[in-house]
């Protein structure tokens, strides 16, 4: 909803002119965005696409807050939305568990609150819309590629997880684990925590080799800066992996360099998880503002890649006309 004009005495030109601009900064639609933080090439797109969306040109003021991927500062933030009077607040929740408090803060103060990315663990009373992807669905798909890949061959697995209590992490691991649960010739040797970023990856990987080396056939990194991280750790202890290497190499997020790498058969498969959702979000904003009726809850579209050669039913292989086509 667009703030009333404040009424404004009108004494000369100048006041005129400022008095225009500020009609046309009230014009504007503010928005409160709580980020995640900026942990991954993931979030890097995620939050140029609602700096690209959210725009002054399109009639909105976008304050997004990068919070680091720190829960009590991503409270702090949609806290200070709410003092601000935002007219919507947007958050990409880093944890799922905590927010009934600030959620009801929110409604009390009558300003309509969108769940993006990632889910909360409230009812869907306590929030007006929500838009992201689906990393359960994430996680089977993985692990189905792998049982087609594999055929019943023996799999000992190792898998890096995204940041403990995110959605994202609690549904790829429980997605992954559905599959693995039907094969009684996998095992899943020990699955840690990387934080979604590409040191996290490579500090786990270096502590795996050191349990495992030898042992292991199958690599799961919850998203892309972690398979950076894992990869450069097996590079260094001289593991190949890919489609032509030891390991099977799994990533999720399907990112531009993520690809680029299954494009090269260095990652084996990458499940999307689609960043480009601030359209979506804009447009359930549209329809909250017209007062007409609007989806509560909208799935973005995603797939799979692997690397040029493997058939699958699961997943489109990689080619470099697919990479040029990316919007991220
Ligand atoms: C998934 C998103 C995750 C990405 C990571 O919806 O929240 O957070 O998979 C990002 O790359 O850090």
């Amino acid at each position: 909803m667009k703030k009333k004009l404040a009424a404004m005495a009108v004494v000369g030109a100048a006041l005129c002119m400022s008095t225009m601009m500020v009609s046309a900064e009230e014009d504007l639609i503010t928005v409160g965005y709580a980020q995640v933080g900026h942990e991954s090439d993931w979030r890097t797109a995620n939050t140029q696409d609602y700096q690209n969306v959210f725009s002054e040109e399109n009639g909105y003021e976008l304050s997004l807050i990068d919070c680091d991927n720190d829960n009590a500062a991503q409270l702090e933030a949609v806290r200070n939305f709410i003092q601000q009077g935002m007219d919507y607040i947007i958050i990409a929740p880093i944890q799922s568990a905590g927010w009934d408090t600030v959620l009801q803060e929110a409604l009390d103060a009558g300003i309509p609150v969108i769940i993006a990315d990632r889910e909360i663990e409230a009812s869907e009373d306590m929030y007006d819309a929500w838009v992201g992807t689906d990393p359960h669905n994430e996680g089977v798909t993985a692990g189905n590629w792998l049982a087609e890949q594999l055929d019943g061959a023996e799999a000992n697995i190792l898998q890096i997880e995204g940041t403990v209590g995110a959605s994202a992490t609690i549904g790829r691991t429980e997605g992954f684990a559905e599959v693995a649960a039907e094969h009684d010739e996998w095992t899943i040797l020990d699955s840690q925590s990387g934080d979604f970023t590409q040191d996290g990856g490579q500090a786990v990987m270096e502590s795996f080799i050191k349990s495992y080396e030898g042992e292991f056939n199958v690599v799961v990194c919850q998203n892309d800066n972690e398979a950076y991280g894992a990869m450069d750790a097996m590079d260094a202890a001289g593991i190949t992996y890919g489609a032509d290497g030891d390991v099977i190499l799994i990533s999720y997020d399907a990112t531009h360099d993520g690809l680029q790498y299954t494009l090269d058969g260095k990652i084996n498969l990458d499940v999307e998880c689609n960043p480009i959702q601030a359209e979506t979000v804009k447009g359930v904003i549209e329809k909250m503002e017209a007062g007409e009726e609007f989806e509560a809850r909208t799935l973005v579209e995603e797939q799979a890649f692997c690397a040029p050669g493997i058939e699958s039913e699961y997943a489109v292989q990689m080619t470099q006309e697919i990479l040029d086509g990316r919007a991220y």
